[in-house]
């Protein structure tokens, strides 16, 4: 498994719209696995290909916080919302291509998702709490959409100009 480098907002390939995996293939089971040893290194609870510049539409998760639970490694492939509750629900949300910014954002409090495992078979859960935010937040990465997204404008441009400032800083420490 290799660490892989997560991108930092912003960046063209954090705002397009992935398409749809058609064959699952040992590169894609390889980028999956990386993509859940860069998830738990962050640390993180969730991950989407876009953040480790591959344009899959895949995402991991893991939103086991308790450590005397066994954690809960997902890959969703081709994750597709097929039902949300009317009830809402606000967390702060992070993001790892955003460090250190954190906002709240109100979501469904409740989703039903289906996607295909990496053995190619068809799942659907239904999520609630912490799971059905993260699953909500990694799918907007599948379309090109950030947490900050969510804000207004003014707030967006602040957090905008920070991480600019910090890949200006990144790059001089080269
Ligand atoms: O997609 C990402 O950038 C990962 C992000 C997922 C997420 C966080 C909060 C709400 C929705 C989705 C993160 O994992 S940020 C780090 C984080 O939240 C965390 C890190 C360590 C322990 C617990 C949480
Ligand atoms: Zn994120």
């Amino acid at each position: 498994m290799t660490l892989r480098p997560i991108l930092i907002h912003p960046d063209p390939r954090l705002k397009a719209k992935t398409p749809p995996v058609t064959e699952i293939t040992d590169d894609l089971r390889k980028l999956a696995d990386d993509m859940l040893q860069t998830m738990y290194e962050a640390p993180g609870i969730g991950l989407a290909a876009p953040q480790v510049a591959s344009d899959a539409r895949m995402l991991v998760m893991d939103c086991v916080k308790d450590e005397h639970i066994p954690p809960r490694p997902m890959v969703l492939i081709n994750p597709e919302v097929t039902f949300t509750s009317e009830r809402m629900n606000t967390y702060e949300e992070g993001c790892l291509s955003i460090p250190d910014q954190y906002a709240d954002v109100e979501r469904p409090a409740e989703v039903t998702v289906r996607w295909l495992g990496l053995d190619g078979s068809e799942q659907e859960e239904h999520f609630t709490g912490l799971w059905a935010t993260c699953v909500q937040h990694e799918i907007d990465h599948l379309n090109g959409k950030l947490f900050i997204d969510y804000l207004k404008p003014l707030k967006r441009q602040m957090i905008t100009r920070k991480m600019q400032k910090l890949k200006r800083e990144r790059a001089r420490a080269l």
